[in-house]
């Protein structure tokens, strides 16, 4: 079979997201849920990130995301270059891409999800876009909020963003979805992973379980041709782990430009009507 049958990269160019089964054991999901949940319960090692004005009884207040470990820690940067998924990426990237990002997710049980984003309009790489390999540290469905996916959005522009709803999301944007198309939850197992492009409009709801955390482990990387990405994703790894130079520092996400969706002869078109920072200014 070629790669351009792989069952993997048919799901990924015709929707925007693909699921790899199984990939990563249960022992090892056991060790990276003990060791990044020790992690953040002593503090964070210096990679939690830090909440402005925090709700104490927020449970994101005791288990906030984790940004960017790899740059130090060696099991996030292990993760972020493990032959698995190099081997994907190769699958589903005519380049092999490269890495800029690791983070971890806790979401413990009465926790809010992240609403509807595209996660180019953070990374803003040009030309091209990011990709995102999202390992499930513990089984995810609808009670403990599993991501969510607009399957087909793989093909839109960037969304202007607009305010999200505050009792569901941490983050204070989301995009709306585009006439047509319907959100559609990801259940998985641990050890399963899911590759999603970064102009997939996806997020997840909240964790509405009694006791039950949904971690997962995420990496992001960058097509391997781009010639620049916001400065806040620096430096940048090739998939053999070595720090590489061919990209620039661009501006960040909130300066690059955004769409609208707009009905034209039962088609929709996206009309790019200004930036993303100028619509978040009008929100
Ligand atoms: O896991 C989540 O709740 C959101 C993660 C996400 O949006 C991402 O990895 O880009």
């Amino acid at each position: 079979m070629s790669i351009q049958d792989s069952p993997l990269k048919l799901q990924f160019d015709s929707d925007g997201y693909a699921i790899a089964r199984g990939r990563f054991s249960s022992d090892e999901c056991d060790a990276y849920s003990k060791y990044f949940t020790d992690m953040i319960e002593r503090g964070g090692d210096g990679y939690a990130e830090i909440w402005g004005s925090a709700n104490l009884n927020d449970p994101l207040v005791r288990y906030p995301r984790l940004m960017q470990p790899h740059r130090s820690d060696s099991v996030a940067f292990s993760f972020m270059i493990d032959p698995r998924i190099a081997d994907d990426l190769t699958t589903l990237c005519e380049t092999p891409p490269l890495a800029v990002q690791t983070m971890v997710y806790y979401k413990p049980a009465g926790a809010r999800g992240q609403a509807l984003h595209q996660d180019q309009r953070y990374l803003n790489v040009q030309p091209g876009t990011c990709i995102a390999a999202w390992l499930a540290l513990d089984d995810c469905d609808d009670e403990n909020g599993c991501l969510t996916v607009v399957p087909g959005t793989h093909n839109i522009p960037v969304l202007c963003p607009i305010a999200s709803d505050p009792e569901q999301s941490w983050t204070g944007e989301t995009v709306p979805v585009p006439p047509g198309m319907t959100v559609k939850p990801i259940h998985m197992k641990r050890g399963d992973v899911l590759y999603f492009n970064g102009q997939l409009i996806h997020g997840s709801g909240k964790n509405i379980s009694k006791d039950r955390f949904r971690r997962t482990l995420i990496a992001h990387y960058i097509d391997g041709a781009a010639e620049s990405v916001s400065k806040h994703y620096f430096p940048v790894w090739n998939l053999a782990g070595e720090i590489v130079s061919q990209v620039q520092p661009g501006i960040d996400g909130e300066g690059g430009p955004c769409g609208v969706p707009r009905e034209d002869e039962g088609e929709i078109r996206y009309e790019i009507v200004g930036s993303v920072s100028a619509a978040l200014a009008a929100h």
